[in-house]
């Protein structure tokens, strides 16, 4: 496979109501596509970050940059390309997991496609449907929040996940738990906002049957975890802290946690993403698929990784209608609590070009392949990137 044209593709997307974690205010998905056209395919991918590096050190401004200068020269590169080539030759940049996953899941959606197989399938899915769970914000009153869970409810969702931070703990899951009783799967997710120092405060949770208690402490805190998870009951499951399959080995053998949210973005892509998956099922660990509030395009291939055999949980992957009005692929809906796997070539998504324009605010090549002669068919001969283009700004009427 060889790359011709990389695209990317600004996208501003406004949530049916504003997100609140512990690290700040979400109105809109403001991040970007990427379209990598082969002479096989083309594929797509969603970056998973925000415009502030708050959830992790990376940025859509500073992905656009590691991209452009430091990882698509690097894989435009390489002979006969793959999807399986691009974490190796990537492997000497540091960090940069979600710039690097968006690059490698454009360029395996488009591997597939030519192939006509699916995500699902190339990964090892062995469901079509997958249990969906619903996260919900922080907000400014209980009655708010029973009012936003009790409408989850009658969607379907068959676990409910509340954001928690000091301040908005205790009290929302003792609401949640008298409104909708002991049988409702609920958990809760931290994001970091708790120390050690706080241990005997969360040891209060342990009396409300939470399926787990998701990142409390700092993301580089493994001990800090183990030790935590000595003192509760409820299980501690590790997102933030896992950013690769021997992140995943190294927090299991230090009893770090007993759960892990697997989000292939922050692990590099989806080829790490698995394998963070098979330690976690040789140890008897589930996981279950984090979210990032994606359009349908994350959201496609998110499903396909949820659908492997370790995921004995319900993710955060949930309907359309659960974070945009209108979403940039056919909407995925809630059929009794399930989602359907894409079984379509590649992950089985793209977006729709009415949606996509909407939604659009710029887009630019990132890189072109030039033919050195006019008339001249493929010669496979590879030629550097022509310098970065200024963004094309899109008259949208939605954006300005
Ligand atoms: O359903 O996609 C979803 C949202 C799930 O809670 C969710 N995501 O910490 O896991 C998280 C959180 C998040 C969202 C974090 C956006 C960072 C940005």
């Amino acid at each position: 496979m060889r790359i011709d044209l990389v695209e990317l593709i600004r996208i501003r997307m406004p949530l049916v109501r504003p997100f609140r974690t512990s690290y700040g205010v979400d109105a809109e998905r403001d991040t970007f596509l990427l379209r990598v056209v082969t002479d096989s395919a083309e594929g797509w991918a969603e970056f998973a970050g925000d415009p502030e590096p708050l959830y992790c050190p990376e940025f859509t401004a500073g992905a656009e940059l590691a991209l452009q200068d430091h990882l698509l020269p690097r894989v435009v590169a390489l002979q006969q390309l793959t999807a399986a080539k691009v974490a190796p030759a990537l492997a000497g940049v540091k960090g940069n997991h979600l710039a690097k996953a968006v690059l490698e899941t454009a360029i395996l959606d488009a591997e597939l496609r030519g192939h006509a197989m699916s995500l699902a399938a190339y990964l090892g899915a062995v469901r079509d449907r997958v249990p969906a769970g619903v996260s919900v914000g922080i907000m400014d009153t209980i009655a708010e929040l029973l009012e936003a869970v009790a409408a989850y409810l009658a969607d379907g969702y068959v676990r409910v996940k509340l954001k928690i931070q000091p301040g908005w703990d205790i009290e929302p899951v003792v609401a949640v738990r008298q409104e909708f009783g002991d049988d409702l799967p609920l958990q809760v997710d931290a994001n970091t906002a708790y120390s050690l120092a706080d241990a005997e405060h969360l040891r209060r949770l342990d009396d409300f049957g939470l399926v787990q208690i998701e990142q409390p402490l700092a993301d580089d805190d493994l001990r800090g975890h183990a030790e935590l998870g000595r003192l509760l009951s409820t299980p501690i499951c590790l997102d933030e802290s896992i950013k690769s399959a021997r992140d995943a080995a190294a927090a299991i053998a230090m009893r770090a946690c007993r759960i892990v949210n697997i989000k292939p973005a922050r692990v590099g892509g989806y080829l790490e993403a698995r394998r963070v998956h098979d330690a976690c099922l040789a140890h008897g660990v589930p996981v279950w698929c984090g979210g990032m509030l994606e359009t349908g395009v994350g959201r496609g291939a998110n499903l396909a990784l949820a659908a492997l055999p370790g995921f004995a949980l319900p993710g955060d992957v949930s309907a359309s209608g659960r974070y945009y009005a209108e979403d940039l692929t056919s909407p995925f809906e809630l059929d009794h609590g399930f989602l359907p796997v894409p079984q379509e070539p590649g992950t089985g998504v793209s977006p729709l070009p009415g949606p996509l324009s909407r939604h659009t605010v710029s887009r630019r090549e990132l890189y072109a392949r030039r033919r050195s002669v006019a008339f001249a068919t493929d010669t496979g001969s590879q030629s550097p990137s022509h310098p970065a283009q200024p963004m094309t700004p899109v008259i949208n009427a939605g954006h300005q």
